[in-house]
């Protein structure tokens, strides 16, 4: 591989309005805080996306504290510095603790200028990380989540446009209250549709009775039932449950993914390459479940068009066997920062860009009126 020098790292606050807003158990989102890296080297110009929100929800990182710990400790630790990887970038970052999103926000930047150096498409860059006995994909299976709707009528409603625009997986967040009599209507009026739920970590161990009551509903998965740091309930849980429970916002590492096995926490893992610090540890992960035959699919985290083509590579990886939340770009953005956008392909697939890098381009003006929307939409936040 050539090295490349880290010349100089530019951080962009931007804000995206979403296409369509999406309410979970945590709360609603409709237009994005975003930081996104730009790096350079030399006359090459990598991105990366930060896709940490404003408020601690999801993870404890926020975008100020992604800002705090990418300015004050990870950017004067590698700017200059001369590297190969992503692997010689991680041992750079060695001394930070924690604060994954902003590393992986860098991370991506880091693989987006190495693939260029060395004229390779990112998904074969990924796929050389570990390699394996098969070959990876070219289009990625994937479906659509429908957050939580004021009425059951208007679910039912989305999910026909869904389906009719192609998407063969439908995941729909849930939280107590709106979990059992949703699943019914939705099951009953597609008995067919690969269905799944996503709970954000809104029950408890209390609930048992009610998720064990899911089970005559054919789900592909219950995502994250319980708390968001849990793995020790979650064993106990899916003892009771036939339904396949799903991790996500408790996996952060292959090593997070081991001991959820080892304890029978969960039956398939959702990887969100930004929730486990990068592209490089998401191969690590992908490695874990393609070596013990665990079913595995890429989770999105709301990405612009730079943080979903860095997903797109590793949903490429051949042991990611479920469909993916990585719908067509029109359904997140319209515009995105980034051309072309994803599009949906027939067969409720996206193709895998083939060209050198990360496959998409940023718009430079689509870029600066995004940073004139973030100074309107969050004035004070940073
Ligand atoms: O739990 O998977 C999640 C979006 C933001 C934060 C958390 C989650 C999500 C999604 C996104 O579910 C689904 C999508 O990409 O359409
Ligand atoms: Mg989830």
């Amino acid at each position: 591989m050539r090295e490349i020098t880290i010349d100089a790292i530019k951080l962009h606050l931007i804000a995206m309005p979403l296409v369509e807003p999406l309410r979970t158990s945590f709360g609603v989102d409709d237009v994005r805080a975003i930081i996104l890296v730009e790096m350079q080297s030399g006359d090459l110009i990598g991105w990366g996306e930060c896709v940490v929100s404003e408020d601690p929800g999801y993870s404890y990182e926020t975008i100020g504290t992604a800002l705090h710990i990418m300015q004050d400790f990870l950017i004067p630790k590698i700017v200059g510095q001369k590297i190969t990887s992503a692997v010689d970038l991680r041992r750079l970052m060695k001394g930070v603790r924690g604060h994954l999103m902003a590393k992986a926000a860098i991370e991506g930047a880091v693989w987006d200028v190495v693939a260029q150096a060395n004229g390779k498409v990112l998904a074969d860059l990924v796929w050389e990380q570990f390699p394996l006995d098969a070959p990876r994909k070219k289009e990625v299976l994937v479906g659509v989540s429908i957050g939580i709707q004021p009425s059951i009528d208007e679910t039912l409603a989305i999910i026909e446009k869904r389906v009719n625009e192609g998407y063969r997986r439908v995941k729909l967040k849930i939280a107590p209250g709106w979990d059992l009599e949703l699943t019914d209507a939705v099951r009953s009026a597609y008995p067919d549709i690969l269905l799944m739920l996503d709970a954000n970590s809104a029950y408890t161990l209390d609930d048992i009775d009610r998720l064990a009551r899911l089970d005559k509903y054919n789900l592909l998965m219950l995502e994250q039932p319980l708390a968001h740091d849990d793995i020790y309930e979650h064993s106990k849980l899916q003892a009771r449950l036939e339904t396949p429970v799903c991790l996500d916002e408790s996996i952060h590492s292959a090593n997070d993914v081991r001991l959820a096995l080892a304890v029978k926490a969960c039956k398939i893992i959702n990887l969100k390459p930004h929730r486990v610090g990068g592209m490089l540890e998401a191969c690590a992960v992908h490695k874990v479940c393609y070596d013990e035959g665990v079913p595995l699919w890429i989770g999105g985290m709301l990405e612009t068009g730079i943080g979903r083509a860095q997903n797109l590579a590793i949903a490429s990886l051949p042991g990611v066997t479920l469909p993916c939340d990585l719908s067509a770009t029109n359904r997140y953005y319209d515009p995105d920062l980034a051309d072309p956008p994803f599009v949906l392909n027939a067969n409720s697939t996206v193709t895998v860009p083939d060209s050198v890098g990360t496959g998409v381009t940023m718009q430079l003006e689509r870029l600066e009126e995004a940073k004139a929307r973030f100074t309107r939409e969050f004035p004070g936040l940073v």
